[in-house]
């Protein structure tokens, strides 16, 4: 039976990256009437250092980012991964079935490790493992992520496939990465070789969700491009990734393709396309970040639903843990 499962960490303010490339098909999906499970993945966002209250904040705004974007907590199941203790549960058991060498491989490590990883959390290595326990908790079939996030679901696949391997049993199913759309990988305004990130110390860098117009605007108009117009066919932009990233946000904000785009800006130059795309930017996230708004004007509502959401997981996911942790050998109560 397909089901989704898809997280997000509160690591700070999203951003237009997290809302076209997760948020806004996350609601997608729960509108196509699959079962769809959705979580602010605190414990991973403790990987890095977190002052305690901003995390709260942070975490009851990104759930407040979820309803606002459209997902349904009565629908999709919407909680915070600590208050199901199943993950990390499921994290410690899948930590040894992971391989150290697959950990090492991955990027994202490699690139928040940078030259000092002596220095990093050790939770920060394992990561993946815990990524990988979220997902098999609920023998979720499929995981919609942004392009980033593709080579964790292909761990949590090894690691799926070496547990079946290993107990010789089908227990876990192979989830499939959901890489959809022409925004699963939306650039910095300031690098179009870098991903847009809401850990970027620039915050000129992307669009919060928070941002009000003028603050859009200006990030827009000052986005680093080229001097050059916008061409008329695709191939126009193959080495002009700033453009091509600022096309691309505006083909996923107005739900057209990159090549209708172009028909309808080719020959016009940044002058022209900026305003426009910060026009259309406004008009798609202010009522976001409104309803948002609104909504974290009642924290304890919030607290209610993330709990509500929680107690649903929890009847999932429980059944699943204690079904591998007796495959493992451990003696279950009777
Ligand atoms: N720039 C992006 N374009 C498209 N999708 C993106 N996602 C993140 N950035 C982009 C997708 O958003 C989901 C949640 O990501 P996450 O919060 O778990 O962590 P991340 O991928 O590491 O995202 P950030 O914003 O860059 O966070 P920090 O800076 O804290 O590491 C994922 O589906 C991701 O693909």
């Amino acid at each position: 039976k397909p089901r989704i499962f898809s997280g997000i960490q509160p690591s700070g303010n999203l951003t237009l990256g997290n809302y076209l490339g997760a948020l806004k098909r996350f609601a997608q999906k729960q509108d196509e009437g699959i079962e769809t499970i959705y979580c602010l993945v605190d414990l991973h966002a403790i990987t890095v250092w977190q002052d305690p209250e901003d995390l709260k904040r942070q975490t009851r705004e990104a759930a407040a980012a979820f309803i606002a974007s459209g997902v349904d907590p009565t629908r999709s199941v919407l909680f915070n991964q600590s208050q199901v203790s199943a993950h990390a549960e499921m994290g410690w058991l899948l930590n040894c079935v992971a391989r150290m060498g697959w950990m090492n491989r991955m990027t994202q490590w490699k690139d928040k490790a940078g030259k000092s990883a002596e220095k990093q959390s050790l939770g920060l290595f394992a990561y993946p493992a815990l990524m990988a326990a979220d997902i098999l908790t609920y023998h979720a079939t499929m995981v919609p992520v942004g392009e980033d996030q593709k080579q964790h679901v292909e761990l949590t696949r090894d690691i799926a496939a070496k547990f079946n391997h290993d107990y010789k049993t089908d227990f876990f199913p192979s989830p499939e990465p959901l890489i959809e759309g022409v925004a699963t990988r939306v650039m910095s305004l300031r690098d179009g070789s870098k991903k847009m990130s809401k850990s970027d110390p620039s915050d000129a860098s992307r669009i919060n969700l928070t941002d009000d117009a003028d603050t859009i605007a200006k990030k827009f108009r000052k986005a680093v491009t080229d001097p050059a117009e916008l061409p008329f066919e695709m191939e126009g932009l193959e080495a002009r990734p700033e453009a091509r990233n600022l096309v691309n946000i505006y083909a996923a904000l107005a739900d057209m393709s990159p090549e209708a785009v172009l028909g309808e800006f080719g020959g016009k130059g940044f002058g022209t396309f900026k305003p426009a795309l910060a026009d259309l930017a406004v008009a798609k996230l202010e009522p976001i970040s409104r309803e948002m708004g609104r909504l974290m004007a009642d924290p304890a509502e919030i607290d209610r639903t993330l709990s509500e959401g929680a107690a649903r997981a929890r009847a999932i996911a429980q059944p699943i843990l204690e079904e591998t942790l007796d495959i493992m050998g451990m003696i279950r109560g009777r």
